[in-house]
């Protein structure tokens, strides 16, 4: 019932308005041109369905998008992501696996919501979401100190926040949302006093770099697919920020004493073991910050999608 790991759905959005800095918007043409495409056909072997277009979605640029409950950009942020959330929907819907290539995490309000409706009617399922990242990104308006849209789609997600303004999330609904119960994060370590306190009082599945510090990636990944369970459908949302900024420096909000390289790896070989996936996030990657490591950071995601996606080293 779950799709078939050669047929791939590819969408790179070019977004960056989820956060202050310029850049993450190229990081999809950089991991293009690097070859990620192109080695997921050869060496691979998938049927990769792309549309050979880095969308910036400028046609749905709002005249003017003021603050609003602390968001910036927010009608920007909400037509963008109703937009990825279709074209994720599409893909899923037809039996695809999806890759989406960010762009800030703030487009995985669209991806997820995309993959939760789609799983939904295909397979009368919830999914769950393995969300890998430095931040936990769960700040609902009200606790975000930053504003920035990017820090907050877990709560869009999982409908800790909600707003009935259509312009502005409104678009999403109970077929678009994710169970708390179904979310495990791995990699934590910059988590906001607000965010600690919704992760505790919703009881959410989380594993620090503390955790990964006193059990091993090994033992963290045998609870986190184990509090999933097995045969639920799986999508792996992965902040390239997870990683130690030593192997991946060009990204937004750099916070060191992450993953290591081979941890990530690790983390997606174990989800794509599973055959359990049903769609895959690469997002925060910023060719444009720290250029000397842009080309590791690119590598770096590279890596990370070809091991969700199935690559082995034997
Ligand atoms: N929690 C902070 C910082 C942050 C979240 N995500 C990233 N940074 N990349 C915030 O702005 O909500
Ligand atoms: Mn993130
Ligand atoms: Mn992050």
């Amino acid at each position: 019932f779950l799709p078939d790991r050669h047929d791939l759905g590819v969408v790179a959005v070019g977004f960056s308005g989820g956060q202050p800095k310029p850049g993450v918007d190229a990081a999809p043409m950089a991991l293009i041109e690097a070859g990620l495409i192109q080695q997921l056909e050869e060496d691979l072997e998938m049927k990769v369905s792309y549309d050979g277009t880095v969308h910036n979605y400028s046609e749905l640029l709002p005249s003017d998008d003021p603050d609003y409950r602390g968001m910036k950009r927010p009608k920007f942020a909400s037509a963008v992501t109703k937009e990825v959330s279709e074209q994720v929907y599409n893909h899923a819907k037809s039996g695809k696996l999806v890759l989406t290539l960010g762009g800030d995490h703030s487009i995985a309000i669209g991806t997820v919501s995309g993959t939760a409706k789609a799983i939904r009617e295909r397979l009368g399922r919830e999914i769950a979401v393995i969300w890998v990242d430095a931040h936990a990104d769960i700040n609902t308006p009200e606790t975000s100190d930053s504003g920035n849209i990017h820090g907050m789609p877990v709560a869009f997600l999982a409908g800790l926040a909600k707003e009935d303004r259509e312009d502005v999330f409104g678009w999403l609904k109970d077929e678009h949302r994710l169970s708390t119960k179904k979310l495990v994060y791995i990699g934590l370590r910059d988590i906001d006093r607000g965010e600690k306190t919704i992760l505790r009082e919703h009881g959410i599945k989380a594993f620090s770099m503390h955790d990964v510090d006193r059990h091993g990636i090994g033992k963290i990944m045998d609870m986190a697919l184990g509090w999933i369970g097995s045969d639920t459908p799986i999508h792996l949302s992965f902040d390239i920020d997870a990683l130690d900024p030593m192997y991946a420096p060009s990204t937004g909000t750099a916070v060191r004493g992450g993953l290591t390289l081979r941890e990530g790896d690790f983390i997606c070989e174990c989800v794509a073991e599973t055959g359990s996936l049903i769609a895959l996030d690469l997002v925060e990657v910023n060719p444009s910050l720290d250029e000397q490591g842009a080309s590791d950071t690119v590598r770096a995601g590279l890596s990370i999608v070809r091991c969700a996606l199935g690559d082995t080293l034997l």
